[in-house]
């Protein structure tokens, strides 16, 4: 049986997964993204060889930033990782290997549209939401790129035309509240001023401030709850922007499960079915935290097998 490798490359960690045809992750592996260009090299390519063997057919790159699909080449990296601009990612594959790449989030997104939540449907929005917020939209069918392959970057629309400073540049973008690193900043931030809450003994990661959130924490529980109601205001816009039949979010802020989607839901749907008399579902990724490596793994096997998945991808 033929396998492909799919790697995720993300400002935190960089993850490699083998994958049979029939979309299971056989061998998987992870390590921490180093910031500068040669490490996170090496890194890369060590995953790469470490879940390598003969059945390998191809190579699929998941990166954040913009990435030209047709150079395989990262046109832009702003944020941690600005090491990869203009960087050539088929030198993360073997010499000689096939290598095809896209954007993180528009990856994940095609793994959903061929496996998952978006199975057999033409409209589609995907958040990611790790380090930054990712996205991507399935519109009538296809992914949508735009005109210099920047298309999709949901993560950068403004909350607070004056708000702080973003990677991109700008100011005020979704991604500095509704991010991982978000709601590890307010939670340091309360802590470093004295604020009464158990994160200051247990830590403000981003897993932690949700789980003292359930755990009644009045600090943390604000935190997880502002998050949630900016985040629906967000999908909300989204909704009204695209009509998609889903909006999948995905990333480790996903990991929350319930405690996130069943408000996040409500919220949603109060904003929206006034207007479209629908509920439309936010919903978990269906192929779960594995969602990028085998979507990245995917996009090589549509460039192999070129026909039906290749077209709904370009
Ligand atoms: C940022 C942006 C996107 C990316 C998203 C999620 C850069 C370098 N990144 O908005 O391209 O898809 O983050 O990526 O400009 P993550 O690695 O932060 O989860
Ligand atoms: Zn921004």
């Amino acid at each position: 049986m033929r396998t492909w490798i799919g790697l995720d490359i993300g400002g935190t960690t960089v993850k490699a997964g083998r994958v049979n045809e029939a979309g299971e992750i056989v061998a998987r592996a992870e390590k921490a993204a180093p910031e500068e260009l040669g490490a996170l090299v090496s890194v890369c390519r060590s995953l790469v060889d470490g879940v390598w063997d003969d059945s390998v057919a191809g190579v699929g790159i998941g990166c954040r930033g913009i990435i030209d699909v047709e150079k395989v080449r990262v046109v832009v990296s702003n944020g941690r990782l600005r090491c990869l601009d203009g960087f050539s990612l088929a030198e993360l594959a073997p010499s000689g290997a096939r290598v095809a790449a896209d954007n993180d989030a528009r990856a994940a997104a095609a793994g959903e549209m061929v496996w998952g939540a978006a199975k057999g449907m033409r409209d589609a929005v995907m958040l990611t939401i790790g380090t930054g917020v990712g996205g991507a939209i399935i519109a009538d069918g296809r992914m949508v790129r735009g005109s210099a392959w920047a298309a999709g970057h949901l993560g950068h629309l403004n909350l607070d035309p004056n708000g702080p400073m973003c990677v991109c540049g700008a100011r005020g973008c979704v991604e500095n509240y509704v991010s991982a690193r978000a709601i590890e900043g307010e939670a340091w931030a309360a802590v470093h001023r004295g604020v009464n809450t158990i994160l200051s003994t247990r830590g403000t990661d981003c897993a932690t401030v949700s789980a003292c959130a359930g755990e009644g924490d009045e600090c943390a529980a604000g935190i997880v709850n502002r998050m949630i109601e900016r985040l629906g205001g967000f999908i909300g816009g989204l909704i009204f922007a695209f009509d998609p039949e889903i909006v999948i979010v995905g990333g480790s802020v996903s990991l929350a499960g319930d405690r996130l989607f069943v408000p996040l839901q409500k919220d949603v749907t109060a904003r929206t079915e006034p207007f479209f008399r629908r509920k439309v579902p936010v919903v978990r990724p269906g192929v779960g935290d594995a969602t990028g490596i085998i979507a990245y793994s995917h996009r090589t096997m549509s460039l192999k097998d070129g026909s039906r998945l290749g077209s709904f991808l370009f």
